[in-house]
């Protein structure tokens, strides 16, 4: 009797056995042996908690200044990229990187399907010209690359100033959608005028005035266009205000960001979806760092330092457009 349940436990094992080891060539593969990672208990980013600190990428920046020109790199650029995943993720849904304009130098005219903002560290007298508007930056601006838009940079300044910006793109979702191609224009420039205002530049003056207008110690500002819509149908943007001393309240959201420093001094919170990995995150102007989606978040601002302003990208718009939003405070 023994023997019998013996060799049928046995014949069993075989048959399993033999039945999953017949499954990959035939290109399928058993849902029930990892359900969990296909509908988990909770939303699992594969990007995780990282951070730049501008006092220990700006010489990397310059160094790639002295050994590649910006026209021979086209773009000359210091990507961003997630410790836990390959460029172009920044987050999973965002690339984000530092780019270089010295001056006298072009970054020539190219355009792409992806979508690019700018929010502008430092320098003078450069310029983006998009789609025949030269756009003069200044630190805080942001500055958009709408979809299929000819755009080149540029420096101007006579004193020997880099001009060095962070970059948001859409790249990552060019995973999913291989849509994405580009175009370079027949000459270095693609003709411009100056301009003064546009709907593409965003000051920061105005952005600080309305994060200012708002009472209380936390304030949030979303980017939108005059229509209300967002800065593009996949990436957008927003800026927070901490007061000096405060903690903002944690929240959590089904949105990703790249967050970077306009100015102040403190730290944030930011507990993975997991519930058990939580990392501070410590910062000071001009440093960037990410905030995995479903991430609970909340900042914190040194009392000594004055007030911060954070200002973050965010794929607020795909997660949206998707019916996707979700949050918790
Ligand atoms: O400035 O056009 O960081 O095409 C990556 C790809 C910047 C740009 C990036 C790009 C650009």
């Amino acid at each position: 009797m023994t023997e019998t349940t013996t060799t049928s436990d046995s014949n069993n094992n075989n048959a399993v056995e033999s039945f999953y080891s017949s499954l990959p060539q035939q290109n399928v593969a058993a849902l029930w042996t990892q359900l969990d990672k296909m509908v988990p208990p909770h939303p699992n980013p594969s990007a995780s908690i990282a951070s730049w600190k501008y006092d220990e990428v700006k010489p990397l920046l310059l160094s790639a200044g002295d050994i590649i020109g910006a026209e021979e790199a086209e773009r000359r650029v210091l990507m961003l990229v997630n410790p836990s995943l390959t460029a172009p993720y920044t987050t999973d849904s965002i690339y984000a990187g530092l780019q270089l304009i010295l001056p006298g130098e072009i970054a020539p005219a190219h355009r792409h399907v992806a979508f690019a903002l700018r929010f502008i560290i430092e320098g003078a007298d450069g310029f983006t010209a998009v789609e025949g508007e030269k756009i003069t930056m200044e630190r805080g601006d942001v500055i958009l690359t709408p979809s299929w838009h000819w755009h080149d940079h540029g420096n101007e300044n006579k004193e020997g100033k880099p001009m060095i910006w962070l970059d948001g793109l859409d790249l990552p979702l060019y995973r999913y959608l291989p849509v994405n191609f580009a175009e370079p224009y027949a000459d270095k420039r693609y003709p411009s005028t100056p301009v003064k205002e546009s709907r593409l530049r965003f000051p920061w003056a105005s952005v600080q005035k309305q994060l200012d207008s708002i009472e209380g110690d936390y304030a949030i500002y979303h980017y939108r266009h005059e229509d209300g819509s967002h800065l593009s149908k996949t990436l957008s943007a927003q800026a927070e205000r901490i007061a000096a001393g405060t903690v903002s309240k944690r929240k959590r959201e089904t949105t990703s960001f790249v967050y970077h420093v306009y100015e102040g001094k403190g730290y944030s919170t930011i507990l993975l979806p997991d519930g058990e990995t939580e990392q501070v995150v410590e910062w000071k102007s001009r440093d960037t760092f990410t905030v995995p989606a479903w991430a609970q978040v909340s900042h914190t601002c040194y009392q000594e330092a004055g007030q911060a302003y954070l200002f973050a990208v965010n794929d607020r718009p795909m997660v949206e457009a998707l019916g996707l939003s979700r949050e918790q405070q």
